[in-house]
């Protein structure tokens, strides 16, 4: 007669001949067995796959990517999102991308694959004061948007997140107004760290963190990085956005990272690296400033937050 902590200790024995091998394997069967049974969230030291970005910070482990989320289609709780989105289906998906474009045109998500995928290593800054270190892979947005020509008269791109309910359940309640949108100027969108994301840390994006295909804009805040995107249009005016619908005062249109603009309830000087102790300074535009501060010449940063 085996008692149940007997036999988990023996599933984790058999698992640990299947994986064994890999360093990857190693660190998981570690954090297993340093877990408390079910918690789910495991005690050994961090697993982030070797990633860093080029000032040399580590990726955050991957199971906080994935376990910490924002994601309101799915769940107004970070950690409610993992299990209420793992069985979205994601297969078929194409991306509309149409407006003023001379050849408008809908994209299968294995066509925007095809242009060509980049791993890139980013630091990701939620509004909330809160940032991790994320390992993307992704086509950067301007090679898929070269494809459709825009026309000299756009100026604006708007981005629109699926709208079904049934595979979104949150969007039968009110707490957004679905679906939702994000926007950006054409030039922020053309910019070369501008990514269309598929994965990350090499593999294909997880339902949580807007698989298949989500947008990711590294020196704004991490709600102008739309998840599960399906319509890519360019526009002449300044598209409406979800948070600035909500709430205009507190989010607006540029969301640019930025250590003396606070957020109005909020400071937004010190920011905390999600797996590490304390808080840290955060960066203007959140550590791209070489790469893009000049898209914002003569533009006055507080005004236009
Ligand atoms: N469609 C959609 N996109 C979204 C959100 C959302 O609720 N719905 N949340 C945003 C916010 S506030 C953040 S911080 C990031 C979180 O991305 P992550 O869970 O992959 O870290 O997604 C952004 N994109
Ligand atoms: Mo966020």
């Amino acid at each position: 007669i085996t008692n149940e902590k007997d036999y988990r200790n023996r599933r984790a024995l058999l698992r640990a001949g299947i994986l064994a091998g890999t360093a990857a394997a190693t660190t998981w069967l570690y954090r297993r067995l340093a877990s408390p049974a079910g918690s789910g969230k495991e005690a050994a030291g961090p697993q982030t796959g070797g990633y860093v970005t080029p000032e040399g910070e580590p990726a955050t482990d991957l199971y906080d990517i994935t376990h910490y989320n924002n994601f309101y289609e799915f769940s107004t709780s970070k950690e409610g999102v993992a299990p209420r989105a793992e069985r979205f289906p994601t297969r078929p998906w194409t991306v509309e991308v149409g407006g003023l474009v001379h050849r408008p045109r809908t994209f299968d998500l294995e066509e925007v694959i095809r242009l060509g995928v980049e791993e890139r290593v980013y630091r990701f800054r939620c509004v909330e004061a809160w940032s991790m270190v994320i390992p993307w892979l992704g086509v950067p947005l301007g090679r898929l948007l070269s494809q459709v020509e825009p026309m000299g008269s756009a100026r604006f791109v708007a981005f629109e997140t699926l709208f079904d309910p049934t595979r979104m359940p949150n969007q039968r309640t009110q707490v957004l107004p679905w679906p939702y949108v994000e926007g950006l100027r054409l030039d922020e969108a053309l910019h070369p760290l501008t990514l269309l994301s598929t994965g990350l840390y090499g593999k294909a994006l997880l339902p949580q963190n807007g698989a298949p295909i989500r947008l990711v804009v590294p020196w704004k805040y991490g709600f102008k990085s739309i998840k599960s995107v399906v319509r890519i249009r360019l526009v002449a005016e300044q598209p409406p956005t979800t948070w600035s619908m909500v709430a205009s005062d507190e989010y607006g249109f540029y969301s640019n990272v930025h250590p003396g603009v606070s957020h109005p309830r909020w400071s937004q000087a010190r920011e905390r690296r999600i797996g590490s102790w304390g808080m840290r300074d955060t960066q203007l535009f959140n550590g791209y400033a070489e790469e893009v501060a000049s898209l914002y010449t003569g533009m006055d940063l507080r005004q236009n937050y």
